[in-house]
């Protein structure tokens, strides 16, 4: 089981430019002394939280960071250029550890936060620096001090923003596995989940996200029955929670009876779990006879819409994903 996103990137700051070896030149002083400028600072690498990035699913494709070096010094006393910060943007709630010691250099807990992991060589001074009343040419200069190449391990404790809940069997897993690259068991029996799944999604379209798919509650959950209620806490910061239910086995005479049943359990566990808001979710709509008793479903709850199904088949997925991220998008504006 897997709580947490890792990666592994390998940052260099810049070099420092070279300072520059020249004399001074013009008509009519025939000796001008020596005029070359220092280099420019090396870019460092900085590291920066950022409310905007919830995984570290960028660093699956680009690992390797470089600063721009250091512009080196020109005559004239010109001073190279210092180069520009490169700045890596990670979530908050991520850790910092060199790669190869495992030591711990910076804790993001807060967006905005900024920190210097690879510091950009300073420019080397140019000759005219070295000039004095014993060595009037001086033909040397300095090189530029180089930039330091770092591995980093990033370890991200995932949180969830989207919780998956429903009566056993309904599904969860088996929808977690299909959205995300989580690989929990999946059965054909109720509590075949025995503690929580986390999974990341990332679609071609929208930011990543990530889910948590917890064992199935059942009536009496908020006082222990089943597995009880200890992993709601796992969804209590979630943005959305995705009620999911098995359209094969809902009572036509009663269709709201599971519905109601876990609604019930979330409010026994906290108010704010009850309030959250949810997408309701009919599963297994490619078994036989699940429209009739989707539809009564649906009649039940006209004030909500219920979205239909099929986690094996991927029917109607794609369109439960687009729904997740709009939500979610809305949450992140309400944060900035
Ligand atoms: N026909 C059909 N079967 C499904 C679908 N989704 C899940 N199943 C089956 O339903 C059973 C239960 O699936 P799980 O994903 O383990 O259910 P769960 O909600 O995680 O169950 P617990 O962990 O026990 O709470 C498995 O046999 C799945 O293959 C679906 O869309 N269609
Ligand atoms: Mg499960």
């Amino acid at each position: 089981m897997k709580f947490f996103d890792e990666a592994f990137i390998t940052v260099q700051s810049g070099d420092g430019g070279r300072g520059c070896v020249s004399f001074r030149r013009e008509k009519f002083i025939p000796r001008g002394g020596p005029d070359g400028g220092d280099g420019g600072k090396g870019g460092d690498v900085v590291l920066k939280s950022t409310s905007q990035r919830r995984t570290l699913y960028q660093f699956r494709f680009k690992r390797e960071f470089k600063a721009k070096n250091g512009g080196h010094g020109q005559g004239q006393r010109k001073t190279g250029k210092n180069s520009e910060d490169l700045i890596l943007e990670i979530p908050p709630g991520t850790l910092v550890k060199d790669a190869e010691t495992d030591a711990l250099l910076k804790d993001f807990t807060r967006p905005d936060e900024s920190y210097i992991v690879a510091r950009g060589g300073r420019g080397g001074q140019g000759n005219y620096r070295f000039k004095s009343s014993t060595h009037r040419t001086p033909r040397f200069a300095q090189p530029g001090e180089p930039g330091q190449l770092l591995k980093l391990k990033l370890e991200l404790k995932l949180i969830a923003d989207v919780g998956l809940i429903g009566l056993p069997n309904a599904g969860k897993s088996t929808l977690i596995s299909v959205i995300s690259s989580a690989t929990p068991k999946i059965a054909d029996y109720p509590f075949t989940t025995l503690t929580p799944n986390l999974g990341v999604v990332q679609t071609g379209w929208g930011k990543p996200f990530v889910v948590a798919d917890i064992p199935g509650l059942i009536e009496g959950a908020h006082k222990g029955a089943g597995l009880g209620i200890r992993f709601l806490r796992h969804i209590e910061r979630t943005h959305i929670l995705i009620h999911l239910i098995d359209t094969s086995v809902i009572d036509p005479q009663n269709p709201l009876a599971g519905y109601n049943t876990i609604n019930g359990e979330l409010a026994g566990f906290s108010q704010q779990l009850a309030d959250k808001p949810q997408i309701v979710v009919l599963n297994k709509v490619d078994l036989p006879s699940t429209d009739r008793t989707a539809k009564i479903f649906q009649e039940m709850l006209k004030d909500r819409e219920v979205l239909l199904i099929s986690a094996v088949t991927r029917q109607g997925v794609e369109q439960l994903i687009s729904k997740i991220i709009e939500r979610l998008d809305r949450f992140r504006e309400d944060e900035q």
